[in-house]
């Protein structure tokens, strides 16, 4: 396993956890926390690193700014449920700390991307979507909700543990769909389960990703679909899509809350996923194939 290129020296990490630095020397040198060595032969660890091992051995560090990570919130420990309607409160004033600490108190409280993805980030964001629609928020506030999550998956990105898998996926949205989260997600927890990800962004014409799959050849293609232009056009392009997939042995796991099942009835592919959650277990499945 490798891990994220974000390192720190023991005695920044003592700092942030809160032991003495003979303490921290000792786990490493008992295996508890993977260390590399400098050019100049000094211990240095990944952030990475250091967070599974906060997250396995159940500690909060005392100090996480040095860590790079937000100060711990009030909120810590206050659960999926509870965390949703201070993260609406977050991304509607535009609190950005305060975002970033909501969503990672809960990554330091073991739970998956995946379920912060479902659980959290996309129900705040529904409630979002219901106050625009009754003119409780501003287009501002909306487009600056979306400014700020992402910035936290990206720096969910930066602390996460990257695997050494040979795995390799690829995806993005399709032309006309600028909706930029729900593929940011899919990639990250792609990540997390061992995939080596490329994302190719937002708005892309379907003849380009088709390009990208036939060129690239990867084991799976993720497609998020949140808004379609026209549904015929989109279900013969589609076609076009699922057909390279095939002749390239990419399996082509598409979601997204265009995908009505009447479009889905007429489409052909290896996984449709409601949640972020479901394209965790496809995933794990084709990771522990062999190639
Ligand atoms: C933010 C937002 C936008 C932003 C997005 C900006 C950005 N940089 O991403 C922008 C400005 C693009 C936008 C524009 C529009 N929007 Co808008 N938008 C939203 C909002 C508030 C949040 C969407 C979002 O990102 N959610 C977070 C994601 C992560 O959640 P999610 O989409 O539910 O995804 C989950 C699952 O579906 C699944 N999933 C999704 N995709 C995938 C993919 C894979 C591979 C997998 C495995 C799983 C998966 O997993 C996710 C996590 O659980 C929604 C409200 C809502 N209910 O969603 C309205 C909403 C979707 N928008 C709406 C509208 C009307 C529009 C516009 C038409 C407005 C206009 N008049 O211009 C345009 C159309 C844009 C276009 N051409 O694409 C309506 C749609 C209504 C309808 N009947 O369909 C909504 C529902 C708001 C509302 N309540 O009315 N919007």
């Amino acid at each position: 396993m490798t891990q994220g290129s974000d390192f720190v020296s023991p005695r920044q990490v003592a700092r942030a956890i809160g032991v003495s630095e003979s303490s921290l020397k000792r786990w490493c040198d008992q295996g508890l926390i993977a260390t590399t060595r400098t050019a100049g032969g000094h211990r240095k660890m990944a952030i990475s690193e250091v967070l599974r091992y906060l997250r396995e051995t159940n500690q909060k560090p005392v100090l996480p700014e040095i860590l790079g990570l937000p100060s711990t919130s009030e909120s810590a420990d206050i659960g999926l449920v509870r965390s949703g309607p201070l993260l609406v409160e977050a991304l509607m004033t535009g609190d950005e700390v305060l975002a970033r600490q909501v969503v990672f108190d809960l990554f330091l409280a073991k739970h998956s991307l995946s379920e912060i993805f479902d659980t959290v980030i996309a129900v705040a964001f529904r409630e979002i979507g219901v106050r625009w629609a009754c003119q409780l928020a501003e287009v501002y506030q909306e487009r600056r909700a979306c400014e700020i999550a992402q910035h936290v998956l990206f720096d969910l990105r930066r602390v996460q543990q990257v695997h050494e898998g040979n795995k390799r996926a690829i995806g993005g949205t399709i032309e006309g769909d600028h909706y930029a989260l729900s593929s940011a997600m899919a990639e990250l927890v792609l990540r997390d389960t061992g995939f080596s990800t490329t994302s190719l962004g937002t708005s892309i014409p379907f003849a380009s990703l088709i390009e990208a799959i036939r060129q690239t050849k990867p084991d799976l293609f993720w497609l998020s679909v949140s808004h379609i232009r026209d549904g015929i056009d989109f279900i013969a392009e589609f076609a076009r899509m699922s057909q390279a997939c095939h002749s390239t042995g990419t399996a082509l796991a598409v979601g997204g809350r265009a995908l009505t099942d009447e479009l889905r009835s007429r489409m052909k592919y290896s996984a449709f996923c409601d949640t972020m959650q479901h394209l965790e277990a496809f995933a794990t499945i084709i990771v522990a194939q062999r190639t």
